[in-house]
């Protein structure tokens, strides 16, 4: 009978995606363009009559990173779901060992693979962060706010984002948004943990402007040059004193290591869709901690569903930066998930203890912002 846990094998039966709709309260703009509505596949894992969910992070059009909705649907229709259906699932791991040699498609492997994850923390009744090996408690929480219309207007979101209890603000930058936000923040604030992002809109032609940022003790600049960039990073990190966080260029354990060896960063944004999912965001972080180097859980402005995965994940031990997992109602008027993600007055989220992801997917409301659905099933 001991053996029987051990040697568990979950066939999946049945996957499913959806293409979800979710006007955000308030519209979202970095250096690569405004946000309105989420716009996001949910992909449906399920065996034995028991379903995971795994949120995709693409978006409608590749500014971010290259994946976007449409190729997300392609890949996981094409290869991701026939390679999926092939497997006998005893960890899984295997489902992103399985997906290996598809080269690239992160988002898309991410999404059927935290699924996976969901679904066997659901089969063993257990929270989602004891199957990845973190702990119980709750996390620090941080925001990130996008660009603001003015100085004015930014430094009253920061006023109300920081009385709200969040532990860490963070901003968008880009050329011509950049030092005077970061100043009239640091004026009106001058101890709070502040950093900026800026979605790789700089060059390294701007190095006399972005070492201007060093006189803003800022906690980390993130991502300041090209998305697909490792170099240019370490020679920019040698000129500053603001520790640089990569978001956009990291995605493998394989890239981590490469950036931390180049010094090209001191600190790393992990975001499960960018490194291929939990595993993939568990290597770069157990590669980070081996050397010393904070972890952080970025966001993609993700449902609850998607949401409370940063939850879990965030509770291995090498996240010792706040991220930017905050409460549902910063983006949502109603989230798919009940009760919603909230943070408490001291700036912390409450990890939860029922199984999987642990809050209820409310069926009624993900039907009501699909536009699109398609299922799979393992041909005989
Ligand atoms: O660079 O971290 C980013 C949102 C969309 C795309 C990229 C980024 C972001 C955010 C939002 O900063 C974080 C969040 O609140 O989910
Ligand atoms: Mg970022």
């Amino acid at each position: 009978m001991r053996l029987r846990r051990k040697t568990r094998i979950v066939k999946l039966e049945r996957i499913e995606v959806r293409k979800l709709q979710l006007p955000l309260k308030h519209p979202f703009e970095t250096s690569f363009g405004t946000t309105t509505a989420k716009t996001f596949l949910l992909v449906s894992a399920s065996s034995g009559g028991v379903i995971g969910y795994g949120e995709c992070v693409a978006e409608e059009d590749p500014l971010y990173l290259p994946e976007t909705n449409a190729t997300v649907l392609h890949v996981l229709r094409d290869f991701l779901v026939p390679i999926a259906f092939s497997l006998e699932v005893s960890h899984p791991r295997d489902v992103s060992r399985a997906f290996a040699h598809i080269r690239g498609h992160n988002m898309a492997k991410a999404a059927l693979e935290m699924a996976v994850w969901d679904l066997e923390a659901r089969l063993q009744a257990i929270p989602l962060y004891r199957l990845i090996g973190g702990r119980g408690g709750e996390i620090a929480s941080g925001v990130s706010i996008g660009l603001q219309k003015d100085e004015a207007a930014l430094v009253a979101r920061v006023e109300a984002e920081v009385a709200a209890g969040y532990r860490r603000i963070k901003i968008k930058i880009k050329p011509g948004r950049d030092l005077s936000l970061v100043e009239a923040v640091r004026k009106r604030f001058p101890k709070l943990p502040l950093m900026a992002d800026a979605n790789s809109a700089y060059t390294l032609e701007d190095t006399p402007l972005l070492q201007r940022l060093d006189a803003f003790d800022l906690m980390m600049v993130e991502q300041p040059l090209a998305w697909d960039d490792i170099v240019d990073h370490a020679t920019l990190q040698r000129t500053l004193q603001t520790s640089i966080c990569l978001d956009e260029s990291i995605h493998s354990a394989d890239d981590a290591r490469r950036a931390l060896e180049l010094q090209a960063c001191r600190i790393v944004n992990i975001k499960a869709g960018r490194v291929g999912g939990i595993a993939g965001s568990i290597a770069v972080h157990d590669i980070c901690r081996a050397r010393g180097v904070p972890v952080w859980c970025g966001g993609m402005l993700e449902s609850g569903i998607g949401r409370l995965a940063n939850v879990h994940l965030q509770t291995l031990p090498g996240f010792t930066l706040p991220g930017d997992t905050s409460a549902s109602a910063r983006y949502f008027e109603e989230d798919l998930i009940d009760p919603p993600v909230t943070v408490t007055s001291s700036g912390t989220i409450r990890v939860p203890e029922s199984p999987g992801l642990g809050h209820d997917v409310i069926w009624s409301r993900v039907e009501r912002a699909t536009s699109f659905r398609e299922e799979w099933r393992p041909t005989a």
